[in-house]
């Protein structure tokens, strides 16, 4: 996953003045090319000698489409994230690997996945696979110079030993799932049960959608921390939306429309974690976060045609090199730290 950005320093009341760079905030450049990993920016960005480095939110949705996301297809019920993305910075180039496994290595250690041996495919739940303990991770890294740091969601890099899990890998907490593609509401996935709270397994509120479940849980973290003396990384891989195809049916019924049931439920899932993102976002607004706060979303890659994703005018899909498979919808956003915002990033 690369980015072409740069990382500068500004204020809130001059951001439109190339002279203040010297200034306090900590900002991101998208117009001026250095290619980085993403990890690589986010861990630069704290660590540019910022008086106060910013509160960081990397939200991964799962398997989401080029084509599932408001700002390239207008069908799509996606405000809160069309919103973020407009006033943002849409990342028009950023591309990803073409499965789970691989991308999420990237996310946490900023290499390549042949670097960890993690080039292949998914670790399924029967497979001893993990990402290698040598290989530092972003969240370990960011402990180092203070931030408090915790993940809800999907891991998909490794359980077969609790020293290849989330809180032995960076994270303060972890509340979500170790593997992938399990039931949305009973958390199993090939007759095992796949949810926990840190080392323990952890049973949500029964009938809990998975979005509303992860966004719960992220808004509870929120309460622990304070805005302006801590600072948190808060990674948020969502389950949703890969398959299997499930969602309420009150998200579903908004694309009454399409006629073709796997599209609607997906389409539904996809509206199901814009509402989750958006109420994750109106309570960093009200706690106070938002006014040192870095937005990153991205998929994992490409939507899985053959699941109700849509990917046109894209080639290929999920699995696929093509860019239906590995070029990911994308953006970041802020509400005081991009120098330039309301535009498409091609670079
Ligand atoms: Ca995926």
């Amino acid at each position: 996953m690369v980015w072409s950005v740069s990382i500068l320093k500004r204020t809130k009341k001059n951001q439109n003045n190339s002279n203040d760079r010297k200034m306090e905030m900590p900002f991101v450049d998208m117009e001026m090319s250095r290619p980085l990993l993403v990890i690589a920016v986010l861990a630069h960005l704290v660590v540019m000698g910022a008086a106060k480095p910013p509160h960081i939110i990397f939200i991964v949705a799962d398997d989401l489409g080029w084509n599932d996301v408001g700002w390239n297809n207008n069908q799509m019920f996606t405000p809160n994230l069309d919103k973020m993305a407009s006033e943002g910075v849409i990342l028009n180039s950023s591309y990803i690997q073409p499965v789970c496994t691989p991308s999420r290595n990237c996310f946490m250690t900023g290499y390549y996945p042949f670097h960890t041996g993690l080039q292949h495919g998914t670790i399924h739940p029967n497979h001893p696979g993990f990402m290698p303990s040598n290989f530092t991770t972003l969240p370990q890294k960011l402990k180092e110079i203070g931030y408090t740091t915790h993940m809800v969601g999907k891991w998909h890099l490794g359980f077969c030993n609790w020293k290849y899990t989330p809180t032995f890998r960076g994270f303060d907490s972890f509340m979500g799932f170790f593997s992938g593609a399990e039931d949305y509401n009973t958390h199993i996935r090939d007759n095992g049960y796949d949810f926990w709270f840190n080392q323990s397994v952890h049973h949500p509120p029964e009938g809990e959608y998975s979005a509303n479940v992860i966004s719960a849980r992220a808004i509870e973290i929120l309460d622990t921390v304070d805005p302006v003396n801590e600072q948190l990384y808060l990674y948020l891989p969502f389950q949703s939306v890969h398959a299997p195809l499930e969602v309420p049916e009150r998200y579903e019924s908004i694309y009454a429309n399409i006629s073709t049931k796997s599209r609607r439920t997906y389409c539904g899932m996809v509206s199901a974690l814009d509402e989750a993102v958006g109420n994750i976002t109106d309570a960093l607004r009200d706690r106070g976060f938002m006014d040192n706060a870095l937005i990153v979303f991205t998929t994992d890659n490409g939507g899985a045609t053959w699941a109700g994703a849509n990917n046109l005018p894209l080639r290929g899909g999920k699995t696929t090199l093509w860019e239906g498979g590995t070029r990911g919808a994308a953006f970041v956003y802020s509400d005081y730290l991009l120098q330039k915002t309301g535009y498409t990033n091609n670079e």
